[in-house]
């Protein structure tokens, strides 16, 4: 099941965390609060029952909190990416180093083909491959090729036209059990047409980028008809400020890698 970890690895934001890219226009990240933030995130994890492979913080890199975007962890495929984004390309040998170190050997991604983590929807035996600004159709196909060879099953969806979002992991999320958040741009995507789809209110966007981490949904906080559609669906919530790392276009999920 995609949703069952036992571990995660993540980092914390660096000082120069502001200089990271970033796309909207919602001020400065304030770095002690969301180095807080960060630290509620990890205790969320723990809580719902992982064990933490906690990395330096690394200044090199001031997007590398988002560890999401270097690799693609599941049971029967590990692959390293190849961002998008120039400035993120340096973060990938660092986690490769990790993973070697707890003995996981991952495929890689080879140009000219591009993938951002944040692009990849694992949904169980199937994942959903975002085509956007960062990942580009030859990573999205090299991606697709390495889970059809062990035996998953893929949808690429293209969101380059879909307003204000980064990633597809932005617009779209597994709950696991054939479930799928959706913002209304993409609901009606035809490789959706098999999941059953929770809608994310209107004017609630960011909240679409939840995670199910075992028995809990870890969600933004600050978006009370999405909670309030969640909880009703049984969903046992952890609610997270993330108004640091929303300011550099940063989800939940991005803040770790699960396996
Ligand atoms: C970037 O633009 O790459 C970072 N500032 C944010 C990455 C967020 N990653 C994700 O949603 N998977």
């Amino acid at each position: 099941m995609s949703f069952r970890f036992t571990r995660a690895i993540v980092r914390p934001p660096s000082a120069n965390f502001a200089d990271g890219l970033t796309s909207v226009a919602l001020g400065k990240p304030d770095v002690p609060l969301a180095l807080e933030q960060h630290a509620s995130y990890c205790e969320a994890l723990g809580r719902a029952g992982l064990g933490l492979v906690r990395l330096p913080e690394d200044p090199a890199h001031p997007d590398a909190t988002f560890v999401e975007d270097t690799a693609i962890l599941s049971c029967r495929c590990n692959v390293l990416t190849r961002p998008g984004a120039e400035s993120r390309t340096g973060e990938v040998e660092a986690i490769g180093a990790v993973l070697a170190k707890l003995g996981i050997e991952p495929q890689t991604i080879e140009a000219p083909g591009t993938l951002d983590g944040g692009d990849v929807c694992d949904a169980g035996e199937h994942f959903f491959i975002g085509v956007s600004q960062r990942t580009n159709w030859d990573g999205a196909a090299q991606l697709a090729a390495l889970l059809t060879k062990a035996g998953y099953t893929s949808a690429c969806i293209d969101i380059r036209a879909v307003p204000d979002i980064l990633h597809l992991k932005s617009g779209i999320a597994s709950l696991g059990d054939g479930r799928l958040v959706a913002i209304e741009a993409l609901r009606g995507h035809p490789a959706l047409k098999r999941h059953e789809i929770v809608r994310v209110p209107p004017g609630e966007e960011y909240a679409a980028n939840c995670v199910r981490v075992n028995e809990h949904v870890l969600m933004a906080a600050g978006f009370p008809r999405m909670r309030r559609t969640l909880a009703e669906l049984g969903c046992d919530l952890i609610v997270l400020e993330m108004s640091e790392f929303e300011k550099m276009d940063g989800g939940l999920s991005c803040l770790s890698l699960r396996f």
